[in-house]
């Protein structure tokens, strides 16, 4: 206990679906300066409509967190993700007015109904907490890998996207997603093996719904 065994293990596993949904040539796009607007503009206001279902979300694995976890600062750490959320949906309708776009009434997409629906699923009662906290680090580390890449040196993001990728490429959320990754190893060392193997699935089909939510922005699908 107290390693990094399980998600590492993961990690190198499933490291092909991994590369796909963190370096997404619609993010490699971004962060090469070639990004079409366009598709940038679709992304923005589907990524609005994820947020507002993704919010509770979090919210279930707070409410999960308070009820089963057995280390009460599960709930602190949680708890300040749901803040910047409050944060980060006016931070959208800024970002979106910048650019635009009203963002009422965006009829979400195939890919975008897809994730919302399986985040449905992670709600339920019968969803274990140990699952949920998998999804929900893998969720939050996907964009923190994928925009910090877009900050690297010699990256040649246009400007008007640095306030984009610095939401989340920023050390802060670096910090956040791994204190939700040491919660999810901390669980999964006492799991049983058939929640890991749950938790593995959440974790494989995250990585999916991201590629497709990602495909979905840049247009083909
Ligand atoms: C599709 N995945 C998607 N949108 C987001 N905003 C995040 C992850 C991370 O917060």
């Amino acid at each position: 206990a107290g390693g990094q065994a399980v998600i590492a293990g993961w990690m190198d596993k499933h490291r092909e679906m991994y590369r796909r949904a963190t370096k997404h040539p619609f993010v490699l796009s971004i962060r090469g300066g070639t990004v079409d607007l366009s598709s940038f503009k679709r992304w923005l206001e589907q990524d609005y409509v994820f947020v507002r279902g993704f919010v509770p979300f979090v919210a279930s694995v707070l409410l999960k967190a308070s009820r089963e976890s057995d280390d009460e600062t599960d709930m602190e750490t949680i708890l300040g993700g749901m803040a910047s959320l409050y944060e980060e949906l006016s931070w959208f309708r800024t970002e979106a007015f910048k650019w635009g776009l009203p963002l009422l009434d965006i009829i979400p997409r195939r890919a975008n109904q897809d994730y919302c629906r399986f985040l449905r699923s992670l709600e339920e009662p019968e969803a274990d907490y140990t699952t949920t906290m998998v999804a929900l680090w893998a969720i939050e580390t996907v964009y923190q890998e994928s925009f910090s890449l877009c900050l690297e040196d010699g990256s040649k993001t246009p400007p008007e996207l640095m306030e984009t990728c610095q939401r989340w490429g920023n050390a802060g959320f670096r910090g956040y997603c791994d204190s939700l990754r040491r919660i999810a190893e901390r669980r999964l060392e006492m799991a049983q093996a058939g929640i890991q193997k749950n938790a593995e699935a959440a974790f494989e089909r995250v990585l999916e719904l991201e590629v497709s939510f990602w495909d979905m922005s840049s247009g083909s699908s």
